[in-house]
């Protein structure tokens, strides 16, 4: 499964910095002027995952593939991008085509590195990024509206109830509700899906804080957040409509990042235990999972042990696909067994004569953290 994470947020707030952190492959221009990214760069980072090392050797399997996802550095927002100021809106297409977005607000003083606003609090790069994907997803809306009204003079049935729900989510819109959080039924989530709406994706927040801020900033949650800086009435209503309190944020520091990228592993590891950092890849696996509900599960073989990528309630037929396209094509059955039992029963042929395994057909849901070993036609 594909899955794709764009990093949003205003000029020179360290969105280069961040991607090169993350990114094992691709490598983005930092600079400290703005809008130094114009096209999108393009990377993958992996999941680190010691269950998937361990199942490899009980497996023994010659190659480890672990999940990966793709990150994506876009250009930077500005007031009115929607209207195309800054770098124009074509950039906006980029955010249509990820899966999670990820904010990237600064919290860093450097004189060196020019800010687009005149001041500096979070609070207003969140309000900036949010109300501009609001505004562009008002325009699509506008056209997509003209287009069913045109259309609803016919009186069909499925287009009259498109240009209600259309209209239903501008309302939301323009009294400032991102479409993610207005009351909607799966029929019209998969309705609006083609759509790619920005305000329908899921978002994490990452705060690029100055170094020294770092310990004290990573234990607070969204309300704590809202306290830290001086917001209007107005701006924290908003704000609270759309994130919820307990909502927590991620604290990085992209100074600290870039510089831990230079150093060999074992003293990057030193230099996060001495600073009190967390590991950032875990903590955006972590959010990944919860935002996209995804699950995991395994395929192993003496060639390779690989984990995948998945939506929970997922059944192996589905699955299949994920491996393979011909798998699915040629289903016959699944045989399955839990990770857990995998290790205990020392891999496939103990597994089988100790009555460890499982043939499960088609409608089968997967779990999490299943190791599944598909049976197919000749
Ligand atoms: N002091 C300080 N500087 C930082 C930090 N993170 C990034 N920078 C610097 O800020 C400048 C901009 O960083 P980039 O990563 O290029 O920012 P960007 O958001 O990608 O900028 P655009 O692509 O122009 O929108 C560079 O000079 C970075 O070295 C930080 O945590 N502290
Ligand atoms: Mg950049």
């Amino acid at each position: 499964m594909k899955i794709s994470l764009g990093i949003v947020g205003l000029p020179n707030v360290g969105k280069s910095t961040f991607f090169n952190a993350l990114a094992e492959t691709g490598e983005a221009l930092v600079a400290n002027y703005p809008f130094c990214t114009i096209e999108p760069n393009r990377g993958l980072f992996s999941k680190e995952d010691e269950l998937l090392i361990k199942l490899a050797k009980t497996a023994s399997s010659k190659k480890i593939l672990p999940a990966v996802a793709e990150i994506v550095d876009i250009a930077g927002i500005v007031r009115n991008a929607y209207k195309g100021q800054g770098l124009g809106n074509q950039f906006l297409a980029y955010i249509r085509e990820v899966d999670l977005i990820i904010l990237i607000l600064r919290d860093f003083n450097d004189p060196l590195v020019s800010h687009s606003e005149a001041q500096l609090n979070p609070l207003n790069d969140l309000e900036i990024i949010l109300l501009e994907l609001i505004f562009a997803d008002l325009e699509t809306l506008k056209k997509a509206l003209e287009r069913a009204s045109e259309r609803a003079k016919s009186y069909d049935r499925e287009t009259v109830f498109k240009k209600d729900l259309l209209s239903r989510l501008r309302v939301g819109l323009e009294q400032g509700r991102l479409i993610l959080n207005q009351d909607l039924q799966e029929e019209e989530k998969a309705l609006l899906k083609s759509y790619n709406f920005l305000t329908a994706k899921p978002f994490v927040c990452l705060v690029n804080t100055d170094e020294k801020e770092l310990p004290r900033k990573q234990k607070l949650n969204f309300s704590d957040f809202l306290d830290s800086y001086l917001s209007t009435h107005n701006q924290r209503e908003f704000l609270l409509r759309n994130i919820s309190s307990g909502e927590s944020f991620i604290y990085f520091s992209g100074k600290l990042l870039a510089e831990i990228k230079r150093l060999p592993e074992e003293e990057q590891q030193q230099f996060l235990a001495e600073f009190k950092i967390p590991k950032i890849k875990p903590l955006i696996w972590q959010r990944l999972f919860n935002k996209l509900s995804l699950m995991t599960f395994f395929t192993l073989n003496e060639n390779e042990a690989r984990a995948h990528l998945a939506p929970v309630e997922i059944t192996a037929w589905q699955a299949a696909a994920y491996v393979h396209s011909d798998f699915q094509k040629k289903f016959l059955s699944a045989e399955v067994i839990s990770a857990k039992d995998f290790l205990a029963l020392g891999g496939w042929q103990g597994a089988r004569t100790q009555g460890g395994t499982r043939k499960e057909g088609k409608d089968y849901l997967l779990k999490n953290e299943e190791v599944i070993l598909f049976h197919t036609r000749s």
